[in-house]
């Protein structure tokens, strides 16, 4: 457990980017200070300068609104903030993108979200609830969903949070820079025991944490806790050809993930983590080109923990192009007018955070 500390104002910083989003905050609050204290103080002086005194005249003076220094004070007036105002932006938006995109080399971890606990699952199978142990150093991408509400994963030590989505996958990534014990909270209001919805991050060093997720399992890796899924709920009865050969009539996994699907209506999808999830639950609402409707929803039979499972099977089935889980790399800007004019029409550049990463 995490020993009670005395009162302090920030939580301490155990990540990469602790460090940037403090000078970026120290710089906001200096910024802010300084204009709070600077009109604060204006607002007094000028009372009492241009106070009314007995007896006094008042006598307005024309005022030149097209003078050199009026113009010249509008300029700076304008100037200053919108340069503030824009180093702000700028700050703030890449350490935006620097969070919002995982590190392609980061390992995989997988938070479920339940009212009111969190479960972990690690690939190599160890599983955890409310607790979650990594090494120090390394870049660690959490793969998140929930099975009711909205939660949210926060680990103000690292100075990350995501939310955490029903019917979603979200991702959030650290990289732990101290070994220690830090809090997690649920930062999004989600029920009655909300404020219960609490853990702790242990961050060990490499050899320890090897030697803990060997402690850990015996149930096998997530893959091949998967697989066992797989077989139990009758998913080899028609996708059993994935081992030996396509039967025709239901499409082969090997190499699905992260491969491109051209599907019944003319559309194409990424086999992404989502995808595999929609095509489980909801298999009617995309048709694979050149198959039937005919494979049942099992919507209600398996727990969100157990669709990762699935998921990090078939991705364990490989790729066609024979690269296994890899990030799809950023699509290349073409400067050469020829090139981009055979670019899709309507296919967007990846948002920060939707492409380019490891999904
Ligand atoms: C009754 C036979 C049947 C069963 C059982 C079945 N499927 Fe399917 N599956 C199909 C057919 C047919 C398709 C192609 C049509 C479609 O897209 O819905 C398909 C499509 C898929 C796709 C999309 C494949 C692609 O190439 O894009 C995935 C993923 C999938 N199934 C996974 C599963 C999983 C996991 C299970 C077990 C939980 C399962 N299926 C159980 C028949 C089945
Ligand atoms: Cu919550």
């Amino acid at each position: 457990m995490l020993e009670a500390k005395s009162f302090e104002l920030f939580p301490e910083a155990a990540s990469s980017i602790a460090g940037h989003v403090d000078a970026f905050y120290a710089f906001m609050v200096l910024v802010s200070a300084f204009f709070s204290l600077l009109i604060a103080f204006l607002v007094v002086y000028f009372a009492y300068k241009y106070r009314h005194r007995p007896g006094e005249n008042i006598v307005y003076a024309p005022y030149d609104d097209h003078s050199l220094s009026a113009m010249l004070l509008e300029v700076v007036w304008t100037a200053i903030p919108l340069g503030l105002s824009m180093i702000m932006f700028v700050w703030g938006i890449s350490i935006y993108f620097t969070e919002a995109r995982p590190p392609v080399d980061s390992m995989e971890i997988f938070v479920t979200g339940k009212q009111w606990m969190w479960k972990i699952q690690h690939m190599e199978g160890a599983r955890e609830i409310n607790e979650l142990h990594i090494p120090v150093n390394r870049n660690v991408k959490l793969t998140m969903t929930s099975e009711d509400v909205i939660h949210d994963f926060f680990i103000p030590a690292f100075r990350t949070k995501a939310d955490v989505l029903p019917g979603r996958y979200t991702t959030e990534w650290f990289r732990a820079t101290k070994v220690g014990s830090y809090h997690i909270f649920c930062a999004e209001y989600c029920g009655t025991k909300h404020s219960g919805m609490i853990g702790t991050v242990t961050v060990m060093t490499e050899s320890a944490y090897n030697t803990w997720l060997g402690a850990g399992g015996g149930e096998g890796s997530m893959a091949e806790q998967g697989q066992a899924l797989f077989n139990q709920l009758g998913c080899g009865n028609c996708h059993a050809s994935i081992v030996n050969n396509q039967n025709g009539r239901c499409p082969n996994l090997v190499g699905l993930f992260g491969s491109t699907v051209e599907l019944k209506d003319g559309k194409q999808v990424k086999a992404d983590a989502s995808y595999i999830r929609e095509s489980v639950l909801y298999p009617q609402s995309k048709i694979v080109a050149g198959f039937d409707d005919y494979m049942p929803t099992f919507k209600g039979l398996i727990t969100e923990d157990g669709m990762l499972k699935l998921i990090e099977y078939i991705r364990s089935l490989g790729a066609k192009n024979g690269v296994i889980n890899q990030a799809t790399p950023l699509p290349v800007q073409t400067a050469d007018p020829a090139k981009a004019a055979i670019s899709k029409p309507g296919v967007a550049l990846p948002l920060p955070g939707s492409g380019g990463v490891a999904r």
